[in-house]
């Protein structure tokens, strides 16, 4: 199976030279091969050299950074990250943060259940799953977006927003990412809502969630608020 971990960054310095090393780490235990793209957005702390640094370091076949000029977002930091991926032949596209919050230890099984489904969604919000370290507020926003976007666009996913999720070939050539509006985080909700529409067979993975403890998180009231209409707008489109 060729599979390709596609991680965006922007400003995460502190995080993604513990975090490449790390899911190698996991991999090579499980004797699963996988690449990573990271794709950085031009950010001014220099995480863009720390990957380069790795990849002189030991790495080099098997990680990879498209360097974007400027802080775009990250939906289309992802839809960039499909493309290579899809254009390099590869069978399932992963997408992760690269703060930490998501442990690679989870991939290897992740990875594991796209032999039976389309989507592998690592998920906060089934049995087993949890977040560590987030305050009520985050907690109400992120759960609060999970089931107002599971109510008005009647989906059956428990984890709409979140960012860790697998992917196969066929379930993005059949959505075809360059369709998805969003920016922000509605990104997350968009893809699984089209995937879903099109019938793609979803499975939903219960990860431990744990905040970040290094720089800053990207949520910002506008993409907060894209959230909200993105919903409605993608529910009142036929
Ligand atoms: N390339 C790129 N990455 C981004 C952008 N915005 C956020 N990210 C990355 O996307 C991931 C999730 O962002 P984060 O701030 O941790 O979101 P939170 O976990 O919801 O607070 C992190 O790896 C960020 O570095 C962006 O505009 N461009
Ligand atoms: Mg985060």
């Amino acid at each position: 199976m060729r599979a390709l971990i596609i991680i965006p960054t922007f400003n995460e310095s502190r995080n993604i030279g513990v975090l490449i090393p790390w899911v190698f780490e996991v991999l090579k235990e499980k004797g699963v091969e996988a690449h990573i793209l990271v794709v950085d957005d031009n950010s001014p702390d220099r995480t863009a050299q720390i990957v380069l640094g790795l990849k002189e370091n030991g790495f080099s076949s098997r990680l990879f950074i498209l360097l974007r000029k400027r802080k775009m977002g990250l939906g289309s930091a992802y839809v960039a990250g499909f493309h290579w991926g899809l254009d390099r032949g590869y069978h399932c596209l992963a997408q992760m943060d690269a703060d930490l919050s998501h442990n690679p230890v989870y991939l290897p099984e992740m990875l594991k259940k796209t032999k039976t489904h389309s989507v592998v969604v690592g998920s906060r919000y089934v049995p087993g799953g949890f977040i560590k370290g987030w305050g009520i507020w985050r907690r109400v926003i992120s759960r609060g977006g999970s089931l107002y976007a599971k109510g008005i666009l009647s989906v059956p996913i428990h984890d709409l927003t979140g960012g860790y999720n697998i992917w196969t070939r066929s379930t993005l050539l059949g959505i075809n990412p360059d369709t998805i509006r969003s920016e922000g985080y509605a990104f997350q909700i968009e893809m699984k809502y089209q995937a879903f529409k099109k019938g793609f067979r979803f499975s939903e993975f219960p990860i431990i969630f744990v905040d970040r403890t290094q720089q800053k998180s990207k949520m910002s009231k506008r993409i907060f608020i894209e959230a909200i209409y993105r919903v409605w707008q993608l529910r009142l489109t036929p």
